[in-house]
Order: structure tokens, then C-alpha cells, then sequence
């Protein structure tokens, strides 16, 4: 592998290959990450990334943009058709970037905002005060029931009347169940909110028809491409039907002849992102063409009822699953009935060859950095084409961790067995080729 790499940088060479061989041999269970085909590599590190090309389609600020253009409308096209919209841009870097874009659209700075609170399972771009989106406007944070561990959406009524906010956003990192878009919609309508969904984990089952389509309840709808998607890592922005007529207000006066779409164009480039990276935009068109086909149903399918029997084995063995179990690709298990921190169990796991993340859980006590809980998915495993009975055999070994947890012996030896179960189940033959 990186044969060329080698010759001219062996330092990073090796660290790549270093990586790879991570990735082969431990248990990839962060629910943000996964695994792309060979083919979305492919693009991503093409000659694409030579090309600049700032502006859109038919309208650069550059010539020799006819491949890339081709490209960017294919791109658009297919994930129009993926996610049944008449809008999408494929530009954002990422999905921060895209939900900046649709801020900048949207609302001044100073403009009240509401989302999920980060440490109940938000994003870090859903009002953190560390975060551009805490310091630009006035967020105020919903939280989550403590008895159901599901949204308070009595508690999102009760603020949207009392804070009369311009946008509310749903969705979030660390939220196991559907997001509620019709429940978020009526709130939103009767404050005259804009309501936009932050997808970006269960983008691949939205897109799948196996999570609640965001139409017509949400007005725009945000994505990261790298998640349950399985593309490269990357943002989108999407509007559903008819999302001209629904927002002729939303322009500043100066701009009012504008259409919203052209808005948030402008919004993403020249508004907060220069040229865009052609090679992930190809890679992105990759990926979609990959999402329309029926196989990735059945993937998606899969990666659900992984979640789900991996929940239920945990509960099994006595762990604390917040909102009692799952409807998509991630579990948050709060460890306080343990005694540990997610940041310890984060930690050993990791030594134990099974990659996770401390996360925070509704009311949690615990800093963002020791937690009491940890975050778990299943798409990267799903892709490699793991199912219900390997749930349950990592069911076990994550317990075994935890009831050894301060025995390296018994944790290096439960790194053999990770490694063995991941030899049955090859990362992806064509990633594995390229270490011999
Ligand atoms: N950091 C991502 C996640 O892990 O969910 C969200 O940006």
C-alpha cells in the first residue's frame, strides 16, 4: 500500500498503514464513524482535489470547471432523489459548516434559537457556549424527561411560548430514538419558528425509509455525509417541496427579489466557505449512488437491529440504557449504576481492542471530559457485515471489560478474541489487499 507515499514520506506512510491495521483488527463502535466502499476512497483521493472551482454549477469564478461541474449536479441530483427534495447543496465541509450555512440564512446575530442541550444528547453547533453557534445567538436549550429519556416536549412547548425563538432545531449526536418531526413542527408553527432538523446520524435510515422522513414537517434539514450514510466526511443542506412560496419572507429587505435557495447558496459560498472540495463532492455522488440502491436498505436494516439486540442484551446483563432502548443505530449507556466514569470505560475498552466514546448523559453530574456514560453504534460493524449473534458475543465481551476492569491480563486477552472475531468478519477485502 501507498507505494508512492512510501518512497517520499515513510513517516506518514507507516502511520497510515499504522491506522488501517487499527481499524482491521479492533471493534469499531463509535456510532459517528463508518466504513466507506473502496470506491468513495477512490474519488475522495482523486485528481479532483486539484481543482478549484468556487461558485456553483454553470456560474464559477474559475474556468476548466466542465468535469467538475457535471459532477456537482450529479451529486445534487442523486441526493435530491435520496432524500425526496427539490434542494440540496453539496458544498459544506462539514456538517457545522452546513448548519452555519443555514444559520447565516436564517438569522441575524442576537436571533433566539432553540435546540437540544449538548450534555442531553445535542451537537456542539446546537447552541454550546464554547461553540460559534452559543456565542452568535441567543440559544436556549431543551432538555430531555428524566423518566422517559425522551425529549421534555412539554418542557419545548413551555419555552418556545415563552422565548418566541426564530428557529428550532431537533436532532442531535447522541440521541437513540426517532427524532419527533411532526411534535417539533407543531410547537415550531405555533410561535412562527423555522424548524430545521439536524440529521446528520441517522441521515442513512432517513434516506432508507426506515426513520420518519423529515417532510413536510421540517422547513430545512442539515447532514453530515460520513455517518449511517457512508459516504466521505462532508455536510449537506436540503429543502423539501414548494420551500419558495413557504419562505418569500425570510430575505432581508435588501434582498427580497433573492429566492431562499439562492440564499443559502450564498450563504455556504462566498458566505462562510471558499472553493469547494471537488473530491469530496465526487466522492459525496459516490456514496448517494451507493444509498439509492436496494442493498443499502437491507445495510441500514441491519445496523437497527443490531442496535436494538445489542440494547437488549445489555439490559440483559443489568446496564442502564437511557430511554430504555433504541430505535436507530446508537445505544447511550449510563454507567452511574456501575460506580465508573464513561471516560475510564472509554479507556479500557480501547485496551480491550473496542472502540467507543465517553459521552454525557441526560443529567449527568460528570464533566464533558469524565462523563457517566458512553455512547455506542453499530454502523461500522453492520459494514462489515456483522449481525444479531455477534451483537451477543459483544454484549458479553464489552461485560467482561466492565467486571474486569482494572485486570490488563484479562483485558489483553479479551484483545485476542476482538481480534479473532474481526479475522471472520474482514474489514472490507479490498482495504485488507491493500496491507499485503
Ligand atoms: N462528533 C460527532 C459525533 O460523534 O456525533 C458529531 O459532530
Amino acid at each position: 500500500m501507498n507505494m508512492d507515499l512510501k518512497n517520499t514520506d515513510l513517516q506518514i506512510s507507516n502511520l497510515i498503514d499504522e491506522e488501517l491495521s487499527r481499524q482491521i483488527n479492533t471493534l469499531e463502535m463509535i456510532a459517528s464513524e463508518n466504513f466507506t466502499s473502496k470506491a468513495v476512497m477512490e474519488a475522495a483521493g482523486s485528481v479532483l482535489t486539484n481543482k478549484y472551482a468556487e461558485g456553483y454549477p454553470g456560474r464559477r469564478y474559475y474556468g476548466g470547471c466542465e468535469s467538475v461541474d457535471k459532477i456537482e449536479d450529479i451529486a445534487r441530483d442523486r441526493l435530491n432523489e435520496l432524500f425526496n427534495c427539490e434542494y440540496s447543496n453539496v458544498q459544506p465541509h462539514s456538517g457545522s459548516q452546513a448548519n452555519m450555512g443555514v444559520f447565516n440564512t436564517f438569522l441575524s446575530h442576537g436571533d433566539t434559537v432553540m435546540g437540544l442541550d449538548l450534555s442531553h444528547g445535542g451537537h456542539l453547533t446546537h447552541g454550546s457556549k464554547v461553540n460559534f453557534s452559543g456565542q452568535s445567538y441567543n440559544f436556549i436549550s431543551y432538555q430531555i424527561d428524566q423518566k422517559t429519556g425522551r425529549v421534555d416536549f412539554e418542557q419545548v412547548n413551555r419555552l418556545a411560548k415563552e422565548f418566541k425563538p426564530k428557529l428550532i432545531i431537533c436532532g442531535g449526536s447522541a440521541y437513540p430514538r426517532f427524532i419527533e418531526f411532526e411534535q417539533f413542527s407543531e410547537i415550531a408553527k405555533s410561535v412562527g419558528a423555522y424548524l430545521m432538523a439536524d440529521i446528520a446520524h441517522p441521515s442513512g435510515l432517513v434516506a432508507s425509509g426506515l426513520h420518519p422522513t423529515p417532510w413536510p414537517y421540517c422547513d430545512v434539514v442539515t447532514s453530515t455525509t460520513h455517518k449511517t450514510l457512508r459516504g466521505p466526511r462532508g455536510g449537506i443542506i436540503l429543502m423539501g417541496k414548494d420551500f419558495e412560496n413557504k419562505w418569500g419572507i425570510v430575505a432581508p429587505k435588501s434582498q427580497r427579489t433573492k429566492m431562499v435557495s439562492e440564499l443559502i447558496d450564498s450563504a455556504v459560498m462566498p458566505g462562510m466557505q471558499g472553493g469547494p472540495l471537488m473530491h469530496i463532492i465526487g466522492a459525496k455522488a459516490v456514496a448517494f449512488k451507493e444509498a439509492l440502491s436496494p442493498s443499502f436498505k437491507e445495510y441500514c436494516s441491519q445496523v437497527i437491529l443490531n442496535a436494538k439486540h445489542l440494547s437488549n442484551k445489555m439490559i440483559d446483563l443489568d446496564y442502564d440504557i437511557v430511554s430504555g432502548g433504541t430505535d436507530t443505530h446508537l445505544i447511550l449507556i449510563d454507567l452511574s449504576n456501575k460506580n465508573l466514569t464513561g471516560k475510564y470505560v472509554e479507556n479500557r475498552l480501547e485496551i480491550a481492542g473496542i472502540t467507543t466514546n465517553k459521552n454525557m448523559v441526560p443529567f449527568d453530574k460528570k464533566s464533558p471530559m469524565i462523563t457517566s456514560g458512553i455512547r455506542i453504534g453499530t454502523p461500522a460493524l453492520t459494514t462489515r457485515g456483522m449481525k444479531e449473534s455477534e451483537m451477543t458475543k459483544i454484549s458479553e465481551l464489552i461485560n467482561n471489560v466492565i467486571i474486569n476492569i482494572d485486570n490488563d491480563a484479562i483485558l489483553y486477552k479479551i484483545r485476542e478474541e476482538v481480534k479473532e472475531l474481526c479475522k471472520e468478519y474482514p474489514l472490507n477485502m479490498e482495504y485488507q489487499n491493500e496491507m499485503s
